[in-house]
């Protein structure tokens, strides 16, 4: 493991725990910069193969019942801002699963949470390291009983801008709190997996904890112009995706038979780019948060009616 890297995941932090922020903060942030539900009036591309978005090996693609009720849930409950900590130790308690954005500095964690969140709850810019506590919204559910209700925490980034003390504090996030129900990597998809991934994968796989690597930013590879791409143009870039997402596949999963707690699937997405009335990758990322927290629709499929199995000596005889 690098020495970079290693000393930003493990170095003691002296500093002093807890930095709630007020809610009223963030809220007057957001208002002051208002985050766009709607798609833009721009020119769409119509037809496009959303399936290319996403690259299942070992699950199904959620169907179109599930992305919907995704959907809904992140866009018809406001989320709530629950807390702000600088240290593990510091954090509130909570009945509810909980699932965590992790990534480089700049990966565009806290612009993914704006977009999922149908809300501009969290801070983004354009410089590494604007994240710099552990913070945890709220989805659904009125009361933190677990029931229908989801946490999202948006994490500080790491490698360039990051700092040892916020790695320090997100492996004993990662190692000891039992509400975590799944951790998404994001990895920039212009970029690929970076050796500091790979080091946090492996520390993940250690921890034992499921997670699952989303493709950020994919409209840079899928919609670099403005212009609206040619349909050749268009399987030349999603080809390129396509080849993206395999590589991830030998990174996380390189040995078939053992999945090391890695979800067999990785899903591209954009927190910018719209089609068709929808934000890139985002209801697959919100369906993956779900089902990730065990919450994601399961269509009521009747069970088989016990069949009595009568041995083949009864039926046939014993002769
Ligand atoms: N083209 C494109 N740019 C994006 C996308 N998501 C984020 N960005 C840009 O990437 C930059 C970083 O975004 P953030 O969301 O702040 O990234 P972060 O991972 O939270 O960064 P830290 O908090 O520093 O760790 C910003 O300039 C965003 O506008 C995307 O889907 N497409
Ligand atoms: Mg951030």
């Amino acid at each position: 493991m690098s020495l970079k890297l290693q000393s930003c995941l493990h170095t003691r932090n002296t500093r002093a725990g807890l930095s709630m922020l007020s809610f009223r903060s963030l809220s007057s942030h957001a208002a002051s910069n208002r985050f766009h539900q709607q798609p833009p009036k721009s020119p769409t591309v119509r037809a496009f193969p959303t399936s290319a978005l996403s690259y299942h090996w070992d699950t199904l693609p959620p169907t179109l019942a599930q992305l919907s009720h995704a959907a809904k849930f992140f866009k018809l409950q406001p989320p709530t801002f629950l807390w702000s900590a600088e240290k593990f130790k510091t954090m509130d308690f909570g009945n509810s699963p909980e699932v965590c954005f992790l990534g480089r500095s700049n990966a565009g964690k806290s612009s993914l949470l704006n977009a999922l969140l149908c809300k501009n709850i969290a801070h983004t810019s354009s410089k590494p390291g604007r994240t710099r506590l552990m913070n945890a919204f709220a989805v659904g559910g009125a009361e933190d009983n677990g029931k229908n209700r989801l946490v999202v925490l948006d994490m500080p980034g790491y490698g360039k801008g990051g700092r040892a003390e916020w790695g320090t504090q997100i492996m004993k996030y990662l190692e000891k709190r039992k509400e975590l129900k799944g951790t998404f990597l994001l990895v920039d998809a212009e970029h690929g997996i970076k050796k500091s991934d790979q080091q946090l994968l492996a520390m993940i796989k250690d921890i034992g904890i499921p997670y699952q690597v989303i493709l950020s930013k994919a409209d840079k590879i899928v919609f670099p112009g403005s212009r609206t791409p040619s349909s050749q143009a268009l399987e030349i870039r999603l080809t390129e995706l396509r080849r993206t997402m395999e590589s991830v596949k030998e990174a996380v999963q390189p040995n078939s038979e053992d999945d090391g707690g890695a979800v067999g699937e990785v899903v591209a997405c954009s927190s910018e780019k719209w089609i068709e009335g929808k934000r890139m990758g985002i209801d697959e990322v919100r369906f993956a948060m779900l089902r990730a927290a065990g919450l994601e629709y399961r269509p009521n499929v009747p069970l088989a009616r016990p069949v009595e199995i009568v041995p083949h000596e009864e039926i046939f005889g014993y002769g």
